[in-house]
């Protein structure tokens, strides 16, 4: 390695597999490569598609990076001052309850205790709740009803060596893609390992399953409650566990048995085969574990469904051994450290209740601190109307997006407009909740930022900076110690680094614990400057006195942290959704995520890598709604409700169920026209975890009318955009946008020369070619010999090779293939790459459509001819689809 790179060990700022990253940074030419750390435990050396991208998106493009007061840049003293002030004269003048903070599972550990500690420890009031209310509350609420604490008893591990994987709500195929790879290598290896997916969409996870059960969205309670009484009535049971270590189980059985077996194929719209083989298959293997994610806990029965899933196994007994037991799969890098540091509004630090009147002293004590809160705070959903009806009049938001991604998104617009005071610390300069805030501070982000993060297997690792600071970015767990300083607590917040507010976090988990509660990590109390830095990942526990290796499961003693010590079986009786479909509104709608991006996109779609897998927003819907609507494939298409509607592109496929549609959340205002899919979200929440249903929601979908469609490549960023319908996303060498609009425009000449940003006085080679008959027209602009834009119209979708259109831009292109290019068609020399499926070594669906033909009828062979597949390994089951449908197609 030349002596100008250096490497850091770091962790992975995306998924809640926390997967260990080796950065290898080229000093003097500022190049970052990222690939997986072998010797962490999470991945072993693997990384997937956006792990493997982090490289691409570190440039300071789009950053924020000086703090501003209504919109005018000042000095951090300033910002810190203004912050401090109208906090404290909000809290003098209204109470401690009329101000908020709204953070991240994205933040760190040390952040989110610096944060949490401020508001309930010394404003004194439990207002701060986090994104992981749309995340993990149902799984918080359904642990604690069922074990007395929010607690994942097993490991990854345990994945691969049980002998039934079934997933539950989950796309790990897309969501956790290193966790599903180890899956798949235990099948591999292990080829009786069955897995099962729940999941009403047959995503890429469910075509790897032995089993998918396509069910009725929302009706996985009656799901497991068959289940509970098939093991009871066929004595597949742990009578002895049940008798030793729990209560609740007559109760839990009458709640299931008011459903019979043909009831619970009527709710979930599965067959009773269907069902009988997912039962017996449950029943006579021992070493299962069930995953289960947002298709569980985004729900108004959120917690129902994950203490209807707890109780098969603890009627079973399986939790707590080797390849057993219920796994709740975390969605963000530090879900878990923010449950652990108690970032819910709900909650004290170190896994202790803010309802418990002992933990609040203890907690108290500890910070020494003149209040505490001695109420839940509101959660995030009836945080946000708080903010609307004026009763919240200061909130403070760091880490996360919520006019992108809270339900009923446009009144959370509304009540950010509202509101006489927002604070937002982000990374980004523009994001949609950002236009709203008064103060912007600027977040050192991932690669420059230090501190820690915990995994969904509760295995703590150091994220490390690599990066120079840029600008005036400043870590948030100072620019929180600051604001609290400024608010007159200069000693309770005086930490120098990130390291002090570890310490002092793993002190408190130890303070009167003895094995009261399962959070310690006491061990790393007086961790020094130097053990921080070097520190290996760890699971916790880690209590002080013990080796701080942690104990690897939870509950193989059948002890639980309930005042009994005994687990509780939860009567879950099962509850349509909130939202019902009918007439006007007929379809539901389902949302998620998709494999190469990142939620609100403000990272990932800085990668032209990750922006070619699906480079637009879409919606899925089955091919005989899309018939009965009226909607061709590729059309775009309105899907609306009372709340409001959006315009994205059809993407018609069996995969979906009928009267069901999916749509990404990913898309925002920054990349798209109209695509947030929030705005038509409904705000129903579960009534114990409070969690949003954000996976059920009644639209109607009808055709976008659209005059005209087009699509562009072009060197800069688009300029003015004057159609109703875009979408763009980066490529290597610019930007590609998608168009329409219902009205022709006065002038295409004119349109694209806006379109692509050009002044009169630029020197520019505007080829243009205009069919009048067909309404096609076709524009090429050199800047000498490189093409530095291209404009294809046409009153249907634009059928020109997107990929073929994408690699021409910034080429020099002769005369003659000048013409060519016009023509929109790509040379019998250049066969159309198709999308892109494997983003490491871009190669496209056309590609390996042509390798199948040639022969290729293996993921491995294919990866042998093309390379694709064989790096991070997130594409391997769309190769497989690909392998598939091209088999049946030659056959047919
Ligand atoms: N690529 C990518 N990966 C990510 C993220 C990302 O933004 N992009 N975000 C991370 C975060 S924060 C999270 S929380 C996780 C989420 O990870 P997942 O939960 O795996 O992902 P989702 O796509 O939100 O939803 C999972 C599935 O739930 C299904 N579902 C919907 N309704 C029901 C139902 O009623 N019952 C059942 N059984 N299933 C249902 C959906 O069809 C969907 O396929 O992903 C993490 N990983
Ligand atoms: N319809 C629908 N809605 C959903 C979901 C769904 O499945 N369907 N899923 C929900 C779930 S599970 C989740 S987790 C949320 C996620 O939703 P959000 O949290 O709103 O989404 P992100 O895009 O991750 O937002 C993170 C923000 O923090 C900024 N950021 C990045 N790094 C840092 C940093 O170090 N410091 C600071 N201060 N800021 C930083 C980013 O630029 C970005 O603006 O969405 C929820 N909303
Ligand atoms: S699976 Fe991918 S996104 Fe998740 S932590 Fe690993 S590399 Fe990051
Ligand atoms: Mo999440």
């Amino acid at each position: 390695m030349p002596d100008t790179v250096a490497e850091t060990r770091t962790t992975c700022p995306y998924c809640g597999v926390g997967c260990g990253l080796k950065v290898a940074r080229d000093e003097t030419a500022g190049s970052v490569t990222v690939q997986g750390d072998a010797d962490h435990p999470a991945n072993f050396g693997r990384a997937c598609s956006k792990g493997s991208a982090l490289g691409e998106t570190l440039g300071l493009d789009g950053r924020l990076l000086y703090p501003t007061v209504d919109g005018v840049r000042v000095d951090w003293d300033t910002a810190l001052d203004r912050v401090a002030s109208v906090f404290s004269d909000t809290i003098a003048q209204y109470g401690p309850d009329s101000v908020a903070f709204y953070v991240s599972g994205q933040l760190l550990t040390e952040d989110y205790y610096v944060a949490n500690k401020l508001m309930k420890g010394f404003i004194g009031s439990g207002n701060i709740d986090t994104n992981s209310r749309l995340c993990m509350a149902s799984a918080v609420a359904g642990h604690k009803r069922a074990f007395g604490t929010d607690t994942v008893p097993g490991i990854y591990e345990d994945l691969e060596l049980a002998d039934l994987v079934v997933l539950v709500g989950s796309n790990l195929a897309w969501c956790h893609p290193v966790l599903f790879q180890r899956l798949a290598a235990a099948k591999a290896e292990r080829p009786e390992l069955t897995v099962v997916v729940v999941d009403p969409r047959r995503t890429m996870t469910a075509r790897s399953a032995d089993l998918h059960l396509a069910l009725n969205p929302g009706s996985d309670v009656a799901l497991f409650n068959g289940l509970l009484l098939h093991l009871q009535d066929t004595g597949r049971i742990d009578a002895e566990f049940v008798t030793d270590h729990t209560n609740g189980l007559e109760a839990a059985l009458a709640a299931a048995r008011k459903l019979s077996l043909a009831d619970v194929a009527e709710i979930t719209g599965l067959s009773q085969p269907e069902l009988r083989r997912f039962y017996d298959l449950f029943a006579r293997t021992e070493r299962v574990v069930t995953g289960f994610s947002q298709g569980v806990n985004q729900s108004s029965a959120g917690s129902d469904k994950v203490n209807a899933i707890l109780n098969c196994h603890l009627l079973t007994g399986r939790i707590g051994k080797e390849g057993t037991g219920p796994f709740s799969i975390t969605g963000q890098p530090n879900a878990m450290g923010g449950r652990e540091v108690g970032g819910l509004a709900n909650q004290l630090a170190c896994h202790m209740e803010l309802g418990d009147a002992e933990h609040r002293r203890i907690v108290q004590t500890f910070w020494n601190s003149p209040r505490i809160a001695d109420k839940p705070g509101l959660k995030a959903v009836d945080l946000f109307r708080a903010v609307k009806s004026g009763q919240v009049k200061a909130i403070w938001i760091a880490g996360t997006n919520p006019a992108d991604s809270l339900p009923e998104a446009d009144e959370v617009q509304a009540a950010l407009r509202a509101c006489p005071f927002v604070v937002v610390s982000d990374v980004m300069q523009s994001t949609d909740t950002a236009r709203h805030a008064h103060v912007l501070l600027p977040a050192a982000a991932w690669g420059e930022k230090d501190g820690t993060v915990t995994n969904s297997e509760r295995r703590i690792s150091r994220q490390r900076g690599f990066m120079p600071w840029p600008g005036e970015v400043r870590a948030d767990w100072w620019i929180f110690a600051e604001v609290a300083k400024r608010m007159g607590w200069v000693g309770d917040f005086s930490y120098d680094a990130p390291v002090d507010a570890f310490r002092e976090y793993a002190e408190l988990s130890g303070v009167e614990n003895h094995g009261a509660r399962d959070f310690d990590i006491s061990a790393f109390a007086a961790i020094t400057d130097e053990a921080y830095e070097a520190l290996e990942p760890v699971q916790w526990p880690c209590p002080a006195g013990a080796a701080p290796r942690g104990t690897r499961r939870f509950f193989a003693d059948g002890q639980f942290y309930t005042p009994d010590r005994r687990a509780r079986f939860i009567a879950t009786a099962f509850r349509a959704p909130v939202e019902q479909v009918s007439d006007d509104l007929p379809f539901i709608l389902n949302t998620g995520r998709v494999r190469d991006q990142w939620h609100t996109m403000t990272r990932t779609a800085l990668s032209p890598r990750l922006m070619g897998h699906i480079a637009e927003p879409f919606i899925e819907l089955h091919p005989d709604d899309a018939a009965g609507c009226g909607i061709a494939p590729a059309a775009l298409v309105e899907v609306k409700n009372a709340r409001g509607s959006i315009v994205v592109r059809a993407l018609v496929t069996s995969d979906q169920k009928r009267g069901n549609v999916f749509v990404p959340l990913h898309w925002t205002d920054q990349i798209a026209s109209n695509a947030r899919v929030d705005v038509l979200v409904n705000p129903a929440t579960d009534p114990v975890s409070g969690q949003p249903e954000l996976k059920y929601s009644a639209v109607a979908v009808q055709p976008f009318a659209a005059a005209w469609y087009g699509f562009a490549v072009m060197a800069d960023a688009p300029g003015e955009v004057a159609a109703g319908y875009w979408a763009r996303a980066r490529t290597k060498a610019g930007w590609r946008i998608e168009l329409a609009d219902p009205a022709l425009p006065q002038d295409w000449t004119e349109f694209a020369r806006t379109l692509f940003g050009f002044e009169v006085e630029d020197e520019i080679d505007l080829l243009a070619y205009h069919d009048a008959a067909t309404s096609h027209h076709r524009f090429a602009a050199f800047r000498g010999e490189h093409l530095v834009g291209a404009l294809f119209i046409g009153p249907e979708p634009v059928a020109v090779s997107r990929s073929w259109a994408v690699d021409q831009l910034g080429k020099a292109v002769s005369a003659p293939d000048r013409l060519r290019l016009l023509a929109g068609r790509a040379g019998a020399a250049q066969p159309d790459r198709g999308a892109l499926v494997c983003s490491c070594f871009e190669i496209g669906a056309g590609q390996i459509a042509a390798a199948v033909t040639g022969g290729c009828r293996t993921v491995a062979a294919v990866g042998e001819a093309l390379q694709a597949g064989t790096n991070c390994g997130s594409c391997r089951s769309e190769i497989a689809r690909i392998i598939d449908a091209v088999s049946i197609q030659k056959a047919g």
